[in-house]
């Protein structure tokens, strides 16, 4: 066992880090004002090989691990939520998924300018009535000779007004339920692709949210991924990476949580003494230490696993369950501890409590991921090994 992080890791760490810190920080409190989407830190980030930082050399990311990633998230969420959604959504829930299900001429088309950040990608499942329950989605894929025909629309996507390329489920068979699930690689470009933005959320007010409306889409078969009726077994592994990366960033949004407190804490008196020394206080300050530590352990067990190859879909659901949580109630008690400071955006915090929301909300909710634990421990549910696999990471010498 191996706690400590790699040169290349904590030189990377150093990096997104800086890049937080000057990039993102000093605007977001004007970005989430305007509810603005800064394309410019996506290119950047893509510039610096950080769109396909797990993603190997021969399929232009950076060959780093899955830990790595789990590192980029962290400190990007430090800064905003959106910046980490952005690259949840394009390399742990599409770039990821074309690595492990995609066939060779996919990864060329697609992957290799997704890891260098010459194309943006996002993933396409939930429906208007189809959330919790993504086995019940209704958009239709007809085969017609080499093509498929899509129709439906999707809400909720990240990412959807910049993305060039959509992860698609859709079924060919309703009354096959999940089992007539299957996944679709569709460009933008697409005659009968469109997107529109989704106004007045809680929070994420910097990042991109929306609806893709497809109109009877033309996608070749060769766009299909994976076999039909394979889609809702993509879809749920593409999710054991997406919320992998949503419990990293979550660990990344405790720890502004506590750094904003801390300072406050310190600086602000009452009673004639720092907040800081009034027990409640340092409480609070102590759970949020218990909560990132904890989580940060969770989410690098779930990147080992990965990094061998191995199934992590109970350890991952864990992971995004504790480190969502704990984003959550941290952000809440951040804001007690600035009092009526905090509810306002003259501090922070109160961005963090409302995009922290966001957290427990997606990639499964609380109730959902609590389920699986349930059913884990009952027995009721278990892993086994799929036909096809995320690869293991073969190490640095191996890319
Ligand atoms: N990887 C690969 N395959 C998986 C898998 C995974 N992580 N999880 C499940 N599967 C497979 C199962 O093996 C099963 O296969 P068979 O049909 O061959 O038996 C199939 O998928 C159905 O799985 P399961 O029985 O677990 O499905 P359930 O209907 O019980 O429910 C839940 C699954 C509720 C856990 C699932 O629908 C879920 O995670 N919902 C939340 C969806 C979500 O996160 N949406 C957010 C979208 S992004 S914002």
């Amino acid at each position: 066992m191996d706690f400590s992080l790699s040169a290349e890791q904590l030189e990377l760490q150093t990096m997104v880090r800086k890049f937080t810190k000057s990039e993102i920080v000093p605007n977001m409190r004007e970005w989430d004002e305007r509810h603005h989407f800064e394309l410019g830190v996506v290119k950047k980030l893509g510039q610096l090989g950080l769109m396909g930082v797990c993603i190997p050399e021969q399929y232009g990311g950076a060959g780093m691990d899955y830990n790595s990633l789990a590192i980029v998230c962290e400190e990007l969420e430090y800064g905003d939520t959106a910046y980490r959604t952005a690259v949840s959504v394009h390399t742990g829930l599409n770039s990821m998924t074309l690595l492990q299900w995609g066939t060779e001429e996919q990864k060329q088309k697609y992957l290799v300018p997704q890891a260098q950040g010459k194309q943006l990608a996002a993933f396409a499942l939930t429906e208007p009535d189809a959330g919790s329950d993504a086995g019940a989605l209704r958009t239709a894929a007809r085969r017609d000779g080499d093509e498929y025909i899509l129709s439906g629309s999707k809400i909720w996507i990240s990412m959807c007004d910049y993305a060039d390329n959509f992860l698609v489920f859709a079924t060919v068979a309703p009354e096959l339920k999940h089992r007539g699930v299957t996944a679709f690689l569709v460009e933008r470009t697409m005659k009968g692709v469109s997107t529109r933005p989704i106004r007045g959320k809680l929070g994420i007010h910097g990042g991109d949210t929306g609806e893709v409306i497809l109109d009877e889409v033309r996608v070749p078969v060769a766009n299909r991924l994976g076999e039909e009726g394979e889609g809702f077994k993509i879809a749920m592994s593409a999710l054991d990476n997406g919320r992998f990366t949503v419990a990293a960033g979550a660990t990344g949004l405790i720890r502004a949580c506590l750094d904003a407190s801390v300072t406050y804490a310190k600086a602000r008196q009452t009673f004639g003494v720092p907040i800081a020394q009034h027990q409640l206080v340092k409480q609070m300050l102590a759970k949020m230490e218990a909560a990132y530590q904890t989580s940060q352990l969770l989410v690098y067990r779930s990147g080992w696993l990965k990094n061998q190859g191995l199934r992590n879909t109970r350890e991952t659901s864990l992971a995004k369950w504790i480190a969502c949580n704990g984003a959550f109630e941290s952000a809440s008690d951040a804001i007690e501890i600035h009092g009526a400071y905090g509810y306002s955006n003259e501090y922070p915090v109160e961005r963090y409590l409302r995009n922290s929301k966001a957290l427990v909300l997606y990639e499964g909710t609380r109730e959902i991921h609590t389920l699986m634990q349930a059913e884990y421990v009952l027995g009721e549910r278990q892993d086994k090994p799929l036909n096809r696999m995320l690869p293991a990471w073969r190490g640095p010498d191996d890319n």
